[in-house]
């Protein structure tokens, strides 16, 4: 700030011409110590592997937030996913899914296909073909689990398709 300040000042008593106005100082928490940048969602590890069944602990809240974005299992495992919805709102407004997309699939097209699927509980039949592996929709306080071979290693999408979740719920599932 007092940086800016003094070059604001010296600019003034250099120029010969009527000096322009200076430009406003830039805000003050640009010039002071930068406040650090919000982190990404942490990747935390919700897998615990036994040799034979990876099983995950994913969670859903009334923030509408998955407490992680990348899932990691080993190949050759039985995956058993527990989604539990740590929240109180209903399925009806703060509904959580977890659907497993084949790999390359188009998770963003996907979820607005199944905005229109709500009889179906969004899942969108004419692009169950996409799907290797998914659970219904849950509200707070419920827990839904859904078990299936790890595919091939690689990398599959995964996401909420609750109307307007897609963006702040959809991850990677890595098999390694
Ligand atoms: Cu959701």
């Amino acid at each position: 700030m007092r940086i800016l300040f003094a070059v604001a000042l010296s600019l003034v008593g250099c120029g010969s011409e009527p000096a322009a106005p200076a430009p406003a100082p830039a805000p003050a928490q640009k010039v002071e110590a930068p406040a650090p940048a919000p982190a990404p969602a942490p990747a935390v590890n919700v897998v615990t592997d036994d040799g034979t069944v990876a099983t995950v602990q994913l969670e859903g809240t009334d923030t509408m937030k998955y407490n992680t974005n990348r899932i990691v299992v080993p190949a050759g495992r039985k995956v058993k996913l527990v989604l539990t919805h740590t929240g109180k709102l209903p399925a009806a407004t703060m509904g959580h899914n977890f659907v497993l997309l084949k790999a390359g699939s188009n998770g963003q097209a996907f979820a607005m296909k199944a905005v229109t699927a709500a009889a179906n509980d969004y899942i969108p039949q004419d692009l169950a073909g996409q799907i290797i592996a998914h659970t219904k929709v849950i509200g707070g306080g419920e827990s839904v689990t859904v078990e299936f071979d790890a595919p091939a290693a690689g990398e599959y999408p995964f996401l909420c398709t609750f109307p307007g979740h897609y963006a702040m719920m959809n991850g990677v599932f890595v098999v390694e």
